[in-house]
């Protein structure tokens, strides 16, 4: 493995493993127009060599000596305008696998190395093209699973979220200006004098802001990384054919078998934009069968990590105190109750279950069988995402957990300048706590950052982005 260098030229395939209709190799650095001089024949006269220019895109062949490794469209990016801020060369392959790696294989042959995860982003940070809440969008929007996803991670690369960090620095650095001249100067005629109602006016207003950003945390992880759902109930009742019909596919076993499902099944779904990862599970029971109690050791379990749960009863039937157990157990979390086979008549008494175990939820009537309810129950699933505690309609989100830590740091930090100016006002302390908040805020756009950080963010990153 060659040693790693900061700005030596790196080089990966940018598409996705496996066959595609195209391939691209992805050069960056120094070099890479020196490499890809020595390993691409054009089909027109002229070598490459005499005809350099930026944006400009060459059919050819890369051959090794002789031989055709691959047919190949070859894009030129000259420094400083394009991802990375060097030279970029992108080589359009043919899609399969074996094309793809053979021309890899030339490149790194010729003098690249081989990128780390995220390197190509990395750089694009280094360079000073976008800061770090930019690149980490980056990351985000490849991740996306539904457009509301995609949408908040463009903004953040838009520079959304960095404009809004950037301008409470400006704010916490006009006080600061203010709080160093009084302690630095305090008998200067020029200095205007220390208001101090009018410093902690600023702090709040920066505080306020702080406050809403970190709210919005919640939605936005939601947004982001979706919603943990399980379906849960007794065997038989159709858990596994409400599965089915949200996905509208037959992906789950479907029996008139109790304890049909056994492992765990999931799958992601996107409900009006909002993702949802739903599980299919083993219905409780206390069967004897080895199989089946590892199955309901699981589905307890992951009901209990879950971030909803759909409570499925046969309406077909008369509930038992089975199901009184499983309501306990979800009625303190987030939880939608559901009637299913209303398409049979229906022998189960709701307000008697309701009497039985005081639960405060509206039922959703259903029938997995004709799609009967099913539109009220994605409603109900995302109304109860997108309001109460973790609703709210946002300008900007926080979808990340690194940036919220750091906004409740900074909010903190924060607190103790407001504290400091409540009981005596001594500029230097509060001048100091503003100073380690405006370092801590600083940490989102990477304008202070230290290596492990950003070793951490980047190799989250797939090779060749
Ligand atoms: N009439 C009617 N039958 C249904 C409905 N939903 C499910 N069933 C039937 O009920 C039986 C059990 O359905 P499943 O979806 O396998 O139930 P489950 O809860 O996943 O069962 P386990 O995996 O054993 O826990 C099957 O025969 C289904 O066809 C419905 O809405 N109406
Ligand atoms: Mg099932």
């Amino acid at each position: 493995m060659k040693k790693i260098t900061p700005f030596d030229t790196i080089a990966a395939i940018s598409t996705p493993p496996g066959e595609g209709g195209i391939g691209i190799v992805r050069i960056s650095g120094n070099t890479a127009f020196e490499i890809i001089e020595k390993i691409f024949k054009p089909h027109r006269k002229k070598g490459i060599s005499d005809n350099l220019k930026s944006f400009t895109m060459h059919l050819g062949y890369i051959k090794e000596k002789e031989e055709i490794i691959d047919e190949v469209l070859v894009s030129l990016m000259k420094a400083p305008h394009t991802y990375t801020r060097e030279d970029i060369v992108e080589i359009n392959c043919h899609g399969g696998a074996v094309a793809v790696n053979g021309v890899l294989r030339l490149v790194l042959k010729n003098g690249a190395r081989l990128a780390e995860p995220g390197e190509f982003t990395k750089r694009a940070f280094i360079n000073g093209r976008i800061d770090l809440s930019q690149a980490e969008a980056v990351l985000d929007i490849v991740r996306s699973r539904t457009n509301k996803a995609l949408e908040a991670a463009v903004n953040q690369l838009k520079g959304k979220l960095s404009g809004r960090i950037h301008n409470l620095i400006c704010v916490l650095k006009s006080v600061l200006v203010v709080l160093e001249a009084n302690i630095d100067f305090p008998d200067e005629e020029d200095v205007s004098p220390l208001r101090l109602k009018d410093i902690q006016k600023k702090i709040d207003s920066v505080k306020n802001e702080l406050a809403s950003l970190i709210a919005s945390y919640d939605t936005g992880k939601i947004i982001r990384d979706g919603v943990v759902t399980v379906l849960s109930g007794k065997p038989n009742v159709g858990k596994s054919s409400i599965f089915n019909a949200f996905l509208r596919f037959d992906r789950a076993i479907v029996t008139p078998i109790p304890g049909t499902t056994r492992d765990i099944i999931e799958e992601q779904l996107n409900i009006n934009g909002i993702p949802f990862i739903l599980a299919d599970t083993a219905g409780i029971t206390d069967s004897d069968n080895v199989i089946e109690k590892e199955g309901v050791k699981r589905s307890r379990t992951y009901m209990d990590r879950a971030q909803l749960i759909l409570v499925v009863f046969d309406g077909s039937m008369d509930f038992d105190e089975r199901d009184i157990e499983i309501i306990d157990r979800a009625k303190t979390l987030r939880w939608i109750p559901i009637i299913n086979k209303i398409d049979l008549p229906i022998k189960l008494n709701p307000e008697k279950l309701i009497q039985e175990t005081g639960m405060n939820q509206d039922f959703v009537y259903l029938s997995a069988k004709n799609g009967k309810g099913l539109s009220e129950l994605e409603k109900r699933m995302t109304d109860m995402v997108a309001s109460g505690d973790a609703g709210g309609d946002y300008s900007l989100m926080i979808t990340n957990a690194r940036h919220y830590t750091i906004l409740e740091k900074t909010l903190e930090e924060l607190g103790h300048a407001s504290d400091t100016l409540d009981v005596n006002g001594e500029p230097e302390l509060v001048a100091y706590d503003i100073r380690s908040a405006m370092d801590i805020i600083g940490e989102i756009t990477g304008e202070v950052t230290n290596k492990d950080i950003l070793d951490e963010i980047f190799n989250n990153f797939c090779i060749g982005k």
